[in-house]
Order: C-alpha cells, then sequence, then structure tokens
C-alpha cells in the first residue's frame, strides 16, 4: 500500500513553542533558538496499523491577534493543532481569534483539531488555567493537552502520535 499523505497546520501567536515541538517530534531533540520569522515545513513516516503516512508538520510562523487567516492554511489540512503558552494569555486569546476565522471563512470546523497549552514548566507565570484551556478545547470539540517541552520528551511524543492516529483514523 502506498503511504497516505496527511498535513498537519501547526498555528498560534509567536514563540509559544511551535518550531520546537514540531522540531522535537521528527527529529527528537530540542533546538533552542529556531528562525520565528519563516515557515517550516517537517516531514515524519509513521506506520499506524499495517499502515504507511507520510506526515507533514507546516510549521507557520505564527499569527497575530488581528492578522487574516492565511488562504494556505484553510484549504488542504487535515488537522490544526493549535498551541498557546500557560504563561501568555495573549496566546490563549489568538488561538481563539484564530478559531473564529477558520470558521467564518470555511463554515464549521470538520478536522481534528488540538489544542496544546505549552510551556507548563513556567507554572510560576501561569496566566491561563488548565480549566480555561480545556473549556477552549471543548468549545472548538477539540483534544486537549498541558505539555512542558524540555522534560519528558517521550510523554510528549507519545501525545502527539496520539493526536496523529486520531487524526488519520
Ligand atoms: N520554558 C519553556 N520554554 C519553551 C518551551 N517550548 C519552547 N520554549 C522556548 O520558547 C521559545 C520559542 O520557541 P519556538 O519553538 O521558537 O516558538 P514559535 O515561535 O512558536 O515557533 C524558545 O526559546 C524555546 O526554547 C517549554 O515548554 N518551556
Ligand atoms: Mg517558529
Amino acid at each position: 500500500m502506498p503511504a497516505k499523505q496527511r498535513k498537519i497546520a501547526i498555528m498560534g501567536f509567536r514563540s509559544v513553542g511551535k518550531s520546537s515541538l514540531a522540531i522535537q517530534f521528527v527529529n527528537g531533540q530540542f533546538f533552542d533558538y529556531y528562525d520565528p520569522t519563516v515557515e517550516n515545513t517537517f516531514t515524519k513516516t509513521v506506520k499506524i496499523q499495517g499502515q504507511e503516512y507520510c506526515l507533514t508538520l507546516v510549521d507557520t510562523s505564527g499569527q497575530e491577534e488581528y492578522s487574516i487567516f492565511p488562504d494556505a492554511y484553510a484549504i488542504d489540512i487535515h488537522g490544526y493543532c493549535f498551541v498557546y503558552s500557560i504563561d501568555n494569555k495573549k496566546s490563549f486569546e489568538v488561538v481563539k481569534g484564530i478559531y473564529q476565522k477558520l470558521i467564518a471563512l470555511t463554515g464549521p470546523v470538520t478536522v481534528p483539531i488540538l489544542l496544546v497549552g505549552n510551556k507548563v514548566d513556567l507554572k510560576m507565570e501561569r496566566h491561563v488555567s488548565y480549566e480555561e484551556g480545556k473549556q477552549l478545547a471543548e468549545h472548538m470539540k477539540a483534544q486537549f493537552m498541558e505539555v512542558r517541552y524540555i522534560y519528558h520528551l517521550d510523554h510528549i511524543n507519545h501525545s502527539f502520535i496520539l493526536m496523529l492516529i486520531s487524526l488519520i483514523s
């Protein structure tokens, strides 16, 4: 069976950890710096239940509160990973904005969404509670997880794989 193509867009405000998550997933490495202004595309082939999937992660350059939803991320995307940082309320508002704009553009979202609250290691500076994240995820009919990137890499990869499986099946 030929590999199936699946494309996932990782979206969110700048500096929330989108590139870190994507790179860690494809390379198993942590890069402390990645050019925040460019869009990167990563691919990884995974085998799930005997079927190979070629996953393309579109690591977007990030969205602002009032930026329009880029057309390129509205079509030909099989799933979304929306990322905010728990220490940054604005990044949480940006996710809400992205979601509203996506709906305005495409109508009710039919593809899976994963909402990720990142940087949980910064709990002293937490500005978005777990409950708020969970509520937003329910509103978006999304899966939700809070992660801390630097530690428990295996856990994050595992969660990511689970998310991808849900996108696929
Ligand atoms: N404390 C902490 N820092 C993180 C975490 N994930 C990423 N970062 C840092 O946040 C900064 C922005 O990350 P990056 O992946 O470039 O964000 P992007 O702009 O959303 O792609 C970098 O300095 C990362 O090292 C995390 O879970 N915890
Ligand atoms: Mg980036």
